[in-house]
């Protein structure tokens, strides 16, 4: 295979055209055997394959910087640059990240995982290039999906000003996860399926065969264009109003030509954007028919693809896979649609993510009273306060690790003004595969100071159900958080049957007088497994379900520790500013100071990627881990 000979990119510069195309045709096996083993991005990679190439074979990497935006289609890229023996560790525990990451290897010139950051950072790193009198090309490869952003657009505002030495190719393949939406990708649309296009590529294609030399700029070919094709260049006359020459767009499959293309613009000292036109999922039938479904997959057989039954519209085989306990997102999209055919007021908003938040139902149900935004979660937030101002009642539906991009719009938006979003927190927690960019163990800590807002978690996906109904008839901002996978509790609980949801009241799981535990959402169903091995050395255990976060039942956590003077907190966030941070100041303010406090949960550092259970284990979030803590912390 050729593949195995590419140790680092400079291999692939001697391989003929030939060559170079039976090489994508062994990185999209490559990649396609993997995904179906490990789980991963598959169709953003499939899509990316002859652009990676053509970056690399002109391109010296890592000389030169290649920064990747989302990074979910990097695969190709980690396979060319001597990643290809690591790559069946792909996404697994202490094995390679499926996103770049600048720790991994010197080519990963910056670890991403959220979207629309390339344009940015790619514009600091040429900046201080040129600060540090060095020189090397820099080169952001951008999604049209994550073209939605406004910090794309913050990024390429600021290329066009300080006009740098700067490429950036514009990926276009039509969709986000699902078709992306908005007046941005209307206006792409335009440019790609205009009559001009078709001629223009013809006619780009043949200059640039014309070109006597190699390394005459495309800007040159552009001038020459122009004579001939006048208007030709009008599509990108926005990106070039910001400042960009722009090229395209061009077929992003076409080895040969996006190689004189790069060649071309390689000698261009300002900045350049490149519109390229791919397929999603290209060169996989199952993925080509449907990009949405294999964008983010679990394992699947690659004969049979992912819908086999049972498995029908998956975008996380992990969560739907057919057991009897249903996802979250699911049990949130159907409360949703249950709650808005009884409440005109309910509308929903999310940031491209329909179909992974579980609002794919709900869009199907109420299409007019869902609003896709595209990759703008601070947009939706602020969005949503200015549906909320109106009466109406706003859910916004958004994983908790993006949601950190909209702490201002929910402080200064909505909190302040006390308005009645509801934000559906999904993800929240360990996540899992996807790792450190991905973790959603944060938002405890950045949301329980804000002044207004009620924040719950819920054990299960009824009561999940209940705070949602609560939550929208709450006159005021307020958050649920829950987390990726199935809802359960232990069956045989006889107290997990759902008591009625009551601002900040907690409810009791087990009594005990040995120690308090407390759990705030998905931790509840360890915590009470654990309650139950410590009962078998015969230690009794209160086991608490916290329900509200904010405000904290203060009444039945003071109550409880007046008697009971060991209290262990479980939390699937950070410690620094957790729930369990939040117990130790109530009984600080209840002056308690005689009450011991263990607090389980994440200490000061990045959640790695792998399995969810490795990683519970771990951080001793699991029953075995609360149990071992708890009975060390009561000798
Ligand atoms: C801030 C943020 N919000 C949401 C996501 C989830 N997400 C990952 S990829 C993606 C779509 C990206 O579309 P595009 O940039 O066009 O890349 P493609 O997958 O089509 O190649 C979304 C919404 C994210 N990574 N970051």
């Amino acid at each position: 295979m050729l593949i195995e000979n590419i140790k680092s990119p400079q291999d692939l510069k001697s391989l003929s055209t030939e060559e170079l195309n039976a090489l994508a045709e062994e990185i999209r096996n490559v990649i396609i055997e993997r995904v179906s083993i490990n789980g991963g991005h598959l169709a953003s990679n499939l899509g990316v394959v002859e652009l990676t190439i053509a970056l690399h074979y002109v391109f010296n990497s890592p000389e030169d910087k290649i920064v990747w935006d989302v990074g979910h289609q990097a695969y190709p890229h980690k396979l060319l640059t001597g990643r290809f023996p690591l790559f069946p560790t792909l996404r697994q525990y202490g094995g390679m990240s499926g996103f770049p990451k600048i720790s991994e290897s010197p080519h990963d010139a910056f670890g991403t995982g959220h979207s629309s950051t390339s344009i940015s950072a790619a514009l600091g790193i040429a900046e201080a290039r040129d600060q540090k009198g060095e020189n090397f090309k820099v080169i952001a490869v951008i999604g049209d999906g994550a073209m939605t952003s406004g910090l794309a657009f913050e990024g390429l505002n600021h290329a066009g000003h300080l006009k740098k030495d700067l490429i950036v190719i514009l990926n276009d393949n039509e969709m986000s996860i699902s078709p992306n939406v908005g007046a941005m990708s209307n206006y792409l649309s335009k440019v790609i399926t205009s009559s001009f296009f078709q001629k223009f590529r013809k006619e780009t294609k043949a200059l640039l065969e014309g070109i006597p030399k190699i390394g005459e700029s495309v800007a040159k070919i552009a001038q020459r264009a122009e004579g001939s094709l006048k208007g030709f260049f009008l599509p990108g006359g926005l990106f070039e109003d910001l400042g960009f020459t722009y090229v395209g767009p061009i077929d992003g499959h076409d080895i040969p030509l996006l190689i004189e293309t790069l060649r071309g613009t390689k000698e261009i000292k300002e900045p350049v954007l490149i519109h390229t036109v791919t397929k999603k999922g290209k060169g996989y039938k199952f993925s080509e028919d449907d990009p949405c479904v294999y964008h983010g997959t679990g394992p699947f057989d690659t004969n049979m693809g992912v819908r086999q039954e049972g498995l029908k519209d998956n975008v996380d085989l992990e969560q739907k896979a057919p057991k009897s306990d249903p996802a979250y997102s699911d049990v949130f999209g159907n409360a949703l649609i249950e709650i808005a055919e009884g409440d005109k007021r309910v509308v929903a908003v999310t940031a491209a993510m329909k179909e992974g938040t579980g609002l794919a139902k709900f869009a199907e149900a109420f299409p007019e009273r869902l609003y896709d935004v595209g990759i703008a979660e601070p947009h939706a937030a602020t969005f949503a306060a200015g549906l909320a101002t109106q009466g109406l009642r706003p859910v916004v539906a958004i994983y908790s690790t993006f949601l950190q991009r909209a702490y201002d719009e929910i402080v200064h938006d909505i909190c302040l003004q006390n308005l009645p979003v509801i934000f559906a927190i999904d993800r929240a927690g360990v996540v899992g595969e996807d790792g450190p960019t991905h973790q959603g163990v944060f938002d405890i800590s950045f949301l329980r100071h804000i002044p207004n807002l009620v924040f719950m978690a819920p054990k299960d996906g009824e009561e999940l159900n209940a705070m949602m109904k609560f939550a929208v008839n709450h006159n005021g901002p307020s958050a649920i958080r829950y987390p990726r996978g199935k809802t359960c509790m232990p069956s045989d609980n006889n107290n997990n049957r759902l008591s009625e949801i009551k601002l900040g009241k907690a409810e009791i799981l087990a009594e005990g007088e040995d120690v308090v535990i407390i759990a705030a959402g998905n931790t509840v169903a360890p915590c009470v497994k654990a309650a139950e091995l410590l009962k078998n050395d015969n230690i009794n255990s209160c086991v608490v379900n916290i329900r509200f976060i904010k405000p904290l039942d203060e009444d039945l956590i003071i109550s409880l520790c007046k008697r009971v003077k060991r209290i262990v907190t479980v939390e699937e966030n950070m410690l620094a500013g957790g729930f369990g941070s939040a117990i130790l100041e109530c009984l600080n303010n209840a002056s308690l100071h005689d009450v011991k406090v263990k607090r389980i949960g994440i200490g000061d550092e990045f959640v790695e990627h792998g399995a969810q259970g490795i990683l519970r284990k771990k951080y001793g979030l699991d029953e075995e881990g609360i149990y071992k803590t708890a009975k060390e912390f009561l000798k």
